[in-house]
């Protein structure tokens, strides 16, 4: 079925920032739609956001994107066949040839090629996690969650330097025990910071404010906050950070601003191995910079065959870097953002070479998000095995949950993939005996 029209609206995101909607309407009446999220941690290398600049809304207006979208973009998808993704996408590609999608906006780019994807699964008549599983060739199956209870660095105005406290429930029997579990370790951790009077909130993503005089007091929290909502660390449930560190080092100078430390990369390495020691840490995303390619071998090289070392700001869901990181022996998951990309069929070239490096595959969220939700779809129909959305309040957050246990209802609990992606880890490994 060919698309008819394609339209552009401006919509607001989590943090109140414009951000852009795309319809893609076909000639049968069929609609998709999506909007496109936004980071606030952002890699050097991902695609660039088109923003307005100058005062009206902190220089943050998306009308140069809109205009993308009812310009150019409209006129390049108009009668195409919405089931080609890939020729969608070449003709979105087709109008950039910067590296970056500065010229036509990656937010622009995001949001045209994503409702490409809701367009063709509403003409099949399919949800978009079975359409995604049935075009690109995938079995579905529900993701394992990671789930923030602290936010931290960008997210938190950098109160704490490390950026995402995050639990996983890998012995979960179905999504809901996840929610479950989630839920009571969320709100012990809320008690435990209001009975020491540093209850000030949320963060970007809804995890607690992180009101800590240490970055490991955040972690020694979360294990007091695992066992007051009555489980044992390393169990049922575990550990999983981003440590951001783009985010406060530089040519492998690392600054710790809350503890007032300089590290050189083999310190923030030995610093980050003690804590795999001394907590039930199962996946650290980001460990080093994205400038410290040496740092991030050598943090794999000592510890990939424990824990899940994902790369997020440091391969900007990017197939080329993904397959050189690979072959240095540089992590051994990578985190699918579309919008880092720019377009759907970019991201699936990226999860094909995570796939063909042996690698985990996490797809996730963005810290500024709306009522989207995709990511819960693209995970399940990929079957890529988990997903990061972000804390467990806040709608834009809990959107795509909820659409995880919908879906959950039409594919089946026992799709639920429970603790198998955690299988290489220290976690699988034991349980495996
Ligand atoms: C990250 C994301 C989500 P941002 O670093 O993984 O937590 O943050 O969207 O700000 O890049
Ligand atoms: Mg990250």
């Amino acid at each position: 079925m060919a698309i008819k029209t394609v339209k552009g609206r401006r919509v607001w995101d989590s943090r109140g920032n414009p951000t852009v909607e795309v319809d893609v309407i076909l000639e049968s009446g069929a609609l998709g739609r999506t909007i496109a999220p936004a980071g606030a941690s952002r890699g050097t290398r991902e695609a660039i956001d088109l923003r307005d600049g100058g005062q009206a809304l902190r220089g943050k207006g998306v009308e140069r994107a809109l205009a993308n979208v009812n310009g150019p973009i409209a006129a390049a998808l108009t009668g195409l066949e919405v089931a080609d993704q890939a020729a969608a996408d070449r003709a979105i590609l087709g109008l950039d040839a910067s590296p970056l999608k500065e010229t036509i906006g990656g937010n622009a780019a995001v949001a045209a090629s994503l409702a490409v994807l809701h367009a063709a699964a509403a003409e099949a008549g399919k949800p978009l996690w079975r359409h995604v599983a049935d075009h690109y060739g995938r079995e579905a199956s529900l993701p394992l969650p990671e789930i923030q209870i602290f936010g931290g660095g960008a997210h938190a105005g950098r109160r704490v330097d490390i950026q995402d406290f995050m639990i996983m429930v890998p012995g979960a029997k179905d999504f809901d025990e996840v929610m479950e579990v989630t839920n009571a370790v969320y709100f012990a951790a809320g008690d435990i910071m209001a009975a020491r009077g540093k209850l000030a909130g949320v963060a970007d993503e809804g995890g607690w404010w992180p009101s800590f005089d240490s970055n490991e007091e955040a972690l020694e929290t979360l294990v007091t906050a695992i066992e007051k909502a009555g489980e044992k660390p390393g169990e049922r449930l575990v550990i999983s950070l981003d440590i951001a560190a783009s985010e406060f080092g530089k040519d492998g100078e690392y600054h710790l601003a809350l503890e007032n430390r300089a590290l050189d990369s083999s310190a923030l390495i030995d610093m980050l191995g003690a804590w795999l020691d001394a907590y039930p840490i199962v996946s650290i995303e980001d460990p080093l910079g994205e400038d410290d390619p040496d740092g991030m071998a050598e943090f794999t090289r000592r510890f990939g065959d424990r824990v899940q070392i994902i790369g997020d700001d440091f391969l900007v869901t990017n197939a080329g870097l993904v397959e050189r990181a690979a072959a240095a022996g540089a992590c051994n998951a990578v985190l699918l953002k579309v919008n880092q990309a720019g377009t759907v069929s970019e991201s699936i070239e990226t999860f094909r070479a995570a796939q063909a490096a042996g690698w985990g595959c996490v797809v996730s969220a963005r810290s500024g998000e709306t009522e989207d939700v995709s990511i819960s779809h693209l995970a399940t129909g990929l079957g890529c095995g988990q997903l990061k959305v972000g804390s467990f309040q806040r709608s834009e957050r809990m959107a795509k949950w909820n659409e995880c246990l919908r879906i959950q209802d039409k594919l089946g609990a026992e799709r639920f993939v429970r603790g198998k992606p955690l299988e290489a880890s220290w976690w699988g490994k034991k349980r495996k005996g």
